[in-house]
């Protein structure tokens, strides 16, 4: 096996052996061979407008090799053969060759992989879009171009070209998936969100999936079970759709690494929509379940029917025979607090904007920081703990994905009435922030990189990578990323990102703050 497409491959540089995330090398083997036969299907969809069902099986295909989603050798290969069913209803054509994915010149391999691990984070946003019935031609079909692409040889000018041009499709689709979101649910609204787990029956949600949300909590309502959101759901408080169900409690627990030991033997079933499932420990194995493209083996999986309805009756069985906690259970985030804020996406932020503009130039604003990113197990993330406990009182902080969850239950307080710690949601949600720079560089008449705003980003899976090259594509420069530098980022590569985008690899938080504020 091959593998270094997240931020703890195994000595920084490539899990070969098996996957430190619990990937065994069987299932890398056959997630290469998956992807080999997405080019295929590319490459007999070229010309061609590609049917439904292969525009599925690419979204899914590419999902399923996410870090942290599928283990599942089984699924996998079920996957593989419905991609190979699918390639010859087009015509047929050649598999790229799996070991050719990773070798070659260091530099060429390093941008394929850039250009790879992006489509697959993208995927996953266009799944989540497409369950709600939202799609876009223009991204369907450049995840056909792009794995041709993949398949192809370019020159290092081309790939940068392939990267940017992409950086752009996935902006299209992080709208997509907005408008997918905030058409359904209606646009976040500022929500606080309890830590505690009420005594009685309940089930925790896990992932980004809102669409599986709303058909639990359909399902479970009036049923005296609690629903409790975590990781990644936890944004979803602030949708009023969602918000509405009275059972729709509060959010357990902290970020995905840490689920092994807050699962310990939990009182109710936890269901995975998507990322990040990690390998089960004997004594809450029974109470995890799968959905969507997640599986791992022995796990008992919720599948979606033909209209895409799911049945989620063993979770629901699963809770009222585990009953919950006898007493209230308090749950408190990193730092102790019990108590989290969400809902600060771009209608809520650009809705003050004025206060907000007012207050930069008034000086009551010193500055914007974008603290978003993954969460990770990896030592080096206290950094952005201890850069937001050290931000000046006179700063703002913005926030999404689940790295917020190392200082979300902060009392940082407020300026002018707005908290200074602002969640703008999941990972996608990062169109929210990428919207209301935009409009805040409108405001102030100037570029981007001219606003008093800086992006601190920590990166895990492969949906930051797509992230990272929208913000590229839109020109954004001088990022600070962390914790590490990806491996797959030959040196030369990361000396062309540095010098023609400014990427700052993190350092300390108070070299850092010194740098950005002066
Ligand atoms: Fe975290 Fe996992 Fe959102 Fe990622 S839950 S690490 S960027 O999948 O998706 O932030
Ligand atoms: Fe290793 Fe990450 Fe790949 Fe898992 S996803 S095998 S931890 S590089």
């Amino acid at each position: 096996m091959f593998c270094f497409q997240c931020e703890q491959t195994a000595g920084g540089k490539a899990c070969t052996m098996a996957g430190v995330c619990g990937k065994s090398a069987l299932v890398a083997n056959k997630q290469d061979a998956l992807t080999g036969a997405l080019v295929g299907l590319a490459r007999a969809a070229s010309g061609k407008k590609p049917s439904r069902r292969a525009v599925e099986l690419m979204i899914d295909g590419l999902f399923a090799t996410i870090t942290n989603v599928n283990f599942d050798p089984e699924r996998i290969d079920d996957l593989k053969r419905q991609i190979e069913e699918e390639k010859d209803k087009l015509g047929g054509a050649e598999n790229f060759s799996e070991t050719a994915l990773w070798e070659g010149d260091p530099d060429i391999v390093s941008l394929r992989s850039t250009l790879l691990l992006g489509i697959r984070g993208m995927a996953a946003y266009a799944h989540h879009a497409y369950v709600l019935g939202k799609q876009d031609q223009e991204v369907n079909e450049w995840f056909f171009k792009g794995m041709r692409a993949i398949g192809e040889e370019h020159t290092v000018e081309e790939w940068l070209d392939l990267l940017m041009e992409f950086g752009h499709v996935n902006l299209k689709c992080m709208a997509l998936l907005d408008e997918a979101n905030t058409s359904a649910y209606g646009h976040p609204v500022p929500t606080k969100v309890s830590t505690i787990i009420e005594k009685g029956p309940f089930i925790v949600i896990s992932g980004h999936d809102l669409h599986d949300l709303k058909m639990l909590l359909e399902q479970t309502n009036g049923k005296g079970i609690n629903i409790y959101t975590h990781g990644e759901m936890l944004p979803a408080h602030g949708y009023p759709e969602l918000k509405k169900y009275p059972h729709l409690k509060g959010n357990f627990g902290t970020a995905w690494q840490n689920q092994q030991k807050e699962f310990m033997d939990i009182p109710a079933p936890v269901l995975f929509t998507t990322n990040c499932l990690m390998p089960p420990k004997p004594n809450y194995s029974d109470r995890i379940f799968t959905t969507a493209v997640v599986g791992y083996p022995g796990l008992v999986h919720i599948p979606a029917d033909e209209k895409g309805y799911k049945d989620f009756t063993p979770v629901i069985e699963k809770a009222l025979e585990l009953g919950g906690y006898p007493e209230d259970h308090v749950m408190a985030g990193i730092n102790g607090g019990t108590e989290l804020i969400t809902g600060f996406a771009r209608n809520t932020v650009l809705g003050v904007a004025d206060k907000v503009i007012e207050a930069v130039k008034t000086g009551a604003i010193r500055h914007f920081f974008l603290v978003g990113g993954c969460d990770g197990a990896k030592t080096g993330r206290n950094y952005y703990t201890d850069f937001v406990k050290q931000t000046p009182a006179d700063t703002v902080i913005l926030t999404l994905a689940c790295g917020k969850f190392r200082f979300n239950d902060l009392q940082l307080g407020e300026i002018g009435g707005l908290p200074r710690i602002m969640d703008m949601g999941q990972c996608n949600d990062a169109y929210s922030a990428i919207q209301v720079a935009l409009a805040l560089s409108k405001a102030f008449n100037c570029d981007v990189n001219e606003l008093p705003l800086t992006l601190v980003l920590s990166w895990y899976e492969q949906k930051a990578v797509c992230i990272l090259l929208t913000l590229l594509a839109l020109g954004i420069r001088n990022i600070y990323i962390g914790p590490s530098v990806p491996a797959f980022f030959s040196s030369n590569v990361l000396s062309v990102l540095v010098e023609k985008f400014g990427i700052k690899p993190i350092s300390t938080p108070e070299q850092d703050l010194k740098a950005i504020l002066g």
